[in-house]
């Protein structure tokens, strides 16, 4: 195991519910509608515009180019405004010791987020010096459950994904782990038991689990 692969929002940091209520408060606003927590499983790990693509379908709005740009602008500044207070003590359970324990085993890190704020949050969070890299989702062909962030995270720590675990808290993320040819890693329910590795929480997120999960399914 020479590189880890981290998602964002749900692994490093408790995010997804900043993103949620951002997108409640905006449909709200502008169409008076309300959207179910099931949706929320369905925006996590996918980019802005694919999430505000669903969130419509499932409302069946329809709206004009324009219109789904200045929406997708209005809830990445209110997102933004939300993330303000976030420190070091918004760090998810487990995560700080994973990332020493990393460094001191020579494993690089490597940033797969779909998010484009994720250098923001990063430095945030204090823990932007601890990442030899952060692939930009903005330059990758296809958002998750496609590979390719994964396959451009670790491309960027010059290493083969076989090399790789990656850490994911949604469906898309684990399926697009899987497809790059790392070792899926999972914090979540039952519905990301296509991980080759599941824990209930980040919390569980050990060193040594995480490397014999590598050990056992890597190829
Ligand atoms: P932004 P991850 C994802 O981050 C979130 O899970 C998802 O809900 C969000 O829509 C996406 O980032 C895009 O984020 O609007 O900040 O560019 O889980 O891949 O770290
Ligand atoms: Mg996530």
């Amino acid at each position: 195991m020479k590189g880890a692969l981290f998602d964002l929002d749900g692994i490093i940091a408790d995010t997804a519910v900043y993103h949620f209520e951002a997108w409640r408060n905006l449909i709200k606003k502008h169409f008076n509608a309300e959207i179910p927590d099931s949706l929320e499983e369905k925006t996590k790990g996918v980019s802005r515009e694919d999430s505000l693509r669903v969130i419509l379908d499932y409302l069946n709005i329809t709206v004009s180019e324009n219109e789904f740009a200045a929406l997708a602008a209005e809830k990445n500044t209110a997102y933004v405004e939300a993330l303000d207070g976030l420190s070091r003590k918004d760090i998810l359970p487990g995560i700080e010791q994973l990332i020493a324990d990393f460094k001191a085993h020579h494993v690089k890190l490597a940033l797969a987020s779909a998010s484009k704020n994720g250098p923001i949050i990063l430095e945030k969070l204090g823990l932007s010096a601890d990442f030899d890299a952060i692939a930009d989702p903005s330059k990758v062909a296809a958002g998750k459950p496609a590979p390719d962030i994964f396959l451009a995270a670790a491309a960027a720590i010059d290493l083969s994904p076989e090399f790789c675990v990656g850490l994911e808290d949604s469906v898309a993320g684990v399926t697009a782990i899987n497809d790059a040819g790392a070792v899926s890693i999972a914090a979540g329910g039952k519905e990301l038991d296509h991980a080759h590795q599941r824990f209930d929480s980040t919390a569980d997120f050990t060193y040594a689990a995480i490397e014999a999960a590598w050990e056992k399914y890597h190829h």
